[in-house]
């Protein structure tokens, strides 16, 4: 028995069949129901008991050598790459199964539209941490001690001096911090304020602002900038229009509003019947605030300006829930696809 065992070895090793009608005809000779492992495997039952140790253990070598031998011939075998990754014809189109292309998000489409024409006019971008301190976001925006939005009730705190930045003012800030004048700088953000969750309000949304220091800058440099902007992101005919406001950290400030561009400024239920849209605020910048920030306020002037992304995106696309912004919901994305 044992020099049959070692002789059907020597037979398995030595087996090199290719095709898959081969590989299988091995199998039936040496494994199927009369194949000469089978065999031996029931004259294995007679064999005296003590040598069913040894014989048993070269027995079972021999049935393990010749599956695996089998398999892996069956897998290389014409059978096996039949069924693989074989391009019969490379010209031919493909399955349509690579996923589809995902979309931009109407903010990134806004954001870029809108740094893109400040980039023409040569502002520079700059970015800066979520997570800021009481001076970045308040202290150095000549925010007082006392005013409302330092209260836990519009801010989310962190720790005391620890808080998720209100406003992206808190950039522009770090650059007058670090660079001098002449800055022409765009900020854009996330912004986080503890608001009841609405069709009209969250508790994140985006932000861009904008600075220009230098010497002799003015009120109308501002303007005409402003103008520009509005033109370029609403269309040529658009106009605008400045009504006296209030931040702390510009004076004076300003709220600017462009003509309905859906109506021309006739009226419309979008305008609300004023024929104009509120789109940002701007002012010239506060010396408290170019003091505070180490820039000499005797000498250089500046203006800035601020817009929520999801209110011009609002305005853009005709958008009346801003939730729909933050669910990404694909049956809302996919309608920006030609957007680009
Ligand atoms: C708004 C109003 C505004 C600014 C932002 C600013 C920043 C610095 C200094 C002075 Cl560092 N001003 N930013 C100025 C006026 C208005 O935003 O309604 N934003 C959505």
């Amino acid at each position: 028995m044992k020099s049959r065992i070692e002789q059907l070895l020597a037979e398995v090793e030595a087996f090199a069949g290719k095709a898959a009608g081969e590989v299988e005809e091995f199998r039936i000779q040496m494994l199927g129901k009369k194949g000469k492992i089978t065999a031996l495997l029931e004259e294995f039952r007679e064999v005296a008991p003590e040598l069913k140790k040894e014989f048993g253990q070269k027995l079972n070598a021999l049935k393990v050598a010749a599956s695996q031998k089998i398999a892996e011939l069956k897998a290389r075998s014409d059978e096996g790459t039949a069924q693989g990754p074989t391009i019969d014809d490379p010209t031919r189109p493909g399955h349509g199964t690579a996923s589809a292309a995902g979309t931009r998000h109407p903010i990134s489409l806004v954001r870029g539209e809108i740094l893109r024409i400040f980039d023409r006019l040569g502002y520079t971008v700059a970015d800066g941490p979520e997570i800021e301190d009481d001076r970045h976001v308040f202290g150095a925006l000549n925010f007082p001690p006392e005013h409302p939005a330092r209260d836990m009730q519009d801010t989310f705190f962190i720790e005391k001096d620890i808080l998720l930045r209100t406003h992206t003012s808190s950039i522009q800030v770090r650059v007058m911090e670090t660079q001098q004048p002449p800055i022409r700088v765009v900020c854009p953000g996330r912004v986080f304020r503890n608001e009841a969750i609405s069709y009209r309000a969250h508790c994140i949304f985006h932000q861009i602002e904008g600075l220009y220091i230098d010497e002799g800058v003015s009120f109308a440099d501002m303007k005409q900038t402003l103008l520009h902007f509005a033109r370029e992101m609403f269309g040529e005919k658009s106009r605008i229009r400045l009504r006296p406001s209030y931040f702390p950290f510009t004076e004076p400030s300003a709220e600017m509003d462009v003509s309905c561009n859906l109506c021309g400024g006739k009226g419309c239920p979008v305008c609300k019947g004023t024929g104009w849209l509120e789109i940002m605020g701007c002012g010239m910048v506060d010396p408290n605030v170019l003091t505070a920030c180490g820039i000499d306020a005797e000498k250089y002037t500046g203006f800035a300006f601020g817009m929520g992304i999801e209110r011009i995106a609002m305005l853009k696309y005709g958008v009346g829930d801003l939730r729909l912004y933050f669910e990404n919901d694909v049956r809302f994305l996919h309608q920006f696809d030609a957007a680009v």
